[in-house]
């Protein structure tokens, strides 16, 4: 069982994403589990989803990466006791640090045979001047960026090519170690590329 997680500001493409990618996998022969974690307490995005036949856990009542890490965690070893999927694509909260869920699974999947798959995080390019421009935000949005095997430039299909640019540069000093993939989900591009390092990338736990 192989854990990825999709990760990003609030609103940056993440579910748009996990559905392709839960997909995508499914056609290429995987079996795929979905966990979603809602702040709020109406778990509209597992809706979305579970109308594409995937499997979808959703968890409620706070935040993953810190207040409810304890439930993420005994969501993961259901999965693995039961259905045990190939791929489990994790969607934190929009505010979440994905280095702290990895923790998370790091601390306590020793007894598993879990391997860890890439994280990716979304970069919304269309709001990046914004998400860093603003010190408040920038600081989070850092944060996600620095914990990323593979940023993802979303939304490539409303930005214009000097935003593009401008965003690269940012993301490239952050994190000069992650590869850099444009995304449009909504046009398709950058997918199948995800598919693919999703299937093949395995990271240190
Ligand atoms: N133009 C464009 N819009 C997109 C793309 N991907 C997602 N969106 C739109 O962006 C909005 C947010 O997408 P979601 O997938 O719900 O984003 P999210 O990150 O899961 O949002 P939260 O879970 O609320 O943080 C929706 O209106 C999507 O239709 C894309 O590739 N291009
Ligand atoms: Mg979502």
């Amino acid at each position: 069982m192989k854990l990825v997680q999709v990760a990003g500001w609030l609103g940056s493409g993440k579910t748009t994403l996990v559905i392709a990618l839960g997909k995508g996998l499914s056609k290429n022969g995987k079996t795929v589990a979905i966990v979603v974690n809602e702040i709020g307490a109406i778990p509209v995005d597992g809706k979305v989803v579970e109308e594409y036949g995937l499997t979808v856990n959703d968890i409620g009542g706070g935040c993953i990466c810190c207040q409810v890490s304890g439930n993420m965690f005994r969501t993961i070893k259901a999965l693995y006791e039961g259905p045990r999927p190939d791929i489990v694509i994790i969607e934190p909260t929009g505010l979440a640090v994905p280095g702290s869920i990895r923790e998370t699974i790091r601390a306590g999947a020793h007894e598993m045979d879990i391997s860890m798959g890439p994280t990716i995080v979304l970069i919304d390019i269309p709001r990046a001047e914004k998400l860093l421009g603003y010190e408040g935000l920038k600081r989070l949005v850092t944060a996600q960026m620095v914990d990323a095997d593979i940023i993802a430039l979303s939304k490539v299909d409303m930005a214009t090519e000097g935003e593009l640019l401008e965003a690269r540069g940012a993301v490239c000093v952050v994190n000069p170690r992650a590869e850099i993939i444009h995304l449009s989900t909504s046009k398709g591009e950058g997918v199948a590329a995800l598919i693919q390092a999703v299937t093949e990338t395995r990271v240190e736990a």
